[in-house]
C-alpha cells in the first residue's frame, strides 16, 4: 500500500472514477476499476479531497454521434483545436455517469463536474480543452491554501494528464501517483503524456 507523508496543504484529486470508464463502460478504461480500491487507501492519508466527474449533456461535441459519419476514436478540428472524437459517455443523469459505487467518496470536500458545454470538452480539472474557460478549481484551491496536487484516477493519458500540466501551470507542486491511475492508450497517447507531464515539472510517480 502506497504510504506518503502529507502535509495539510497537499490535495488529493480524484479524476473521473466513474461507471463508464470501467469494464462494461461505454468508454472503459482496460482494468480501470483497479485503482478504486488503490484510492480508497490514499483517500484517509490526505485533509483535502476533491473528486472530478466527467458530466456531458446528451449531444455533446465530443461524441462521435454528434458529427455525420464520424467513428469513435477519429479525431475533428474544433474551433479550440484538434479534438478526439469519443463514444457517448458519462452523460448526465445516467448510470455510466455515477461514480463507481465502491469509491468512499464521503471524506470529499467537493465534487467538481467538467464538460458540461456541449461545445467544448474538458479534460483537465482547471481548464476546459480551449485551455481558458476555468472549471473554478483554481480559485477554491488558492483559497484553501493548497500548495501541492496528487492526481489519480482516469484516464492517465488524458484527464489525470492535463489535470496534472494545468495544476503546473497554476504554479502548483504536481504528483501523479501511477499505481491509483489506468490509461486509455491509443496511437501513443500514454507515451506522449508521460514525456508531457515530466517536461511540465509534474513528478510521475
Ligand atoms: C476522459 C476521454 C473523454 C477521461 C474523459 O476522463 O480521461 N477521456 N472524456
Ligand atoms: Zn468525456
Amino acid at each position: 500500500m502506497t504510504q506518503l507523508n502529507t502535509l495539510a496543504s497537499d490535495l488529493l484529486l480524484v479524476i473521473d472514477v466513474q461507471n463508464d470508464f470501467c469494464p462494461g463502460g461505454a468508454l472503459a478504461v482496460p482494468d480501470g476499476d483497479a485503482v478504486v480500491p488503490v484510492i480508497n487507501q490514499l483517500i484517509p492519508q490526505f485533509d483535502n479531497v476533491v473528486v472530478t466527474q466527467d458530466w456531458h449533456p446528451s449531444g455533446h461535441s465530443s461524441f462521435a454521434s454528434s458529427h455525420n459519419g464520424a467513428e469513435p476514436f477519429s479525431t475533428t478540428t474544433m474551433p479550440y483545436g484538434v479534438q478526439t472524437l469519443w463514444p457517448d459517455h458519462c452523460v448526465q443523469g445516467t448510470s455510466g455517469a455515477e461514480l463507481h459505487q465502491d469509491l468512499l467518496t464521503d471524506p470529499a470536500d467537493m465534487i467538481i463536474r467538467k464538460g458540461y458545454r456541449t461545445a467544448i470538452d474538458s479534460y483537465s480539472a482547471f481548464f476546459e480543452n480551449d485551455q481558458s474557460t476555468p472549471t473554478g478549481l483554481t480559485g477554491y484551491l488558492r483559497e484553501r491554501s493548497i500548495q501541492r496536487v496528487f492526481c489519480c484516477g482516469l484516464a492517465t493519458d488524458f484527464c489525470v494528464r492535463f489535470s496534472a500540466e494545468d495544476a503546473r501551470k497554476q504554479g502548483l507542486e504536481s504528483v501523479v501517483l501511477l499505481d491509483a491511475c489506468r490509461a486509455i492508450d491509443m496511437d501513443g497517447s500514454l507515451d506522449a503524456a508521460m514525456q508531457a507531464m515530466k517536461s511540465s515539472g509534474v513528478l510521475v510517480q
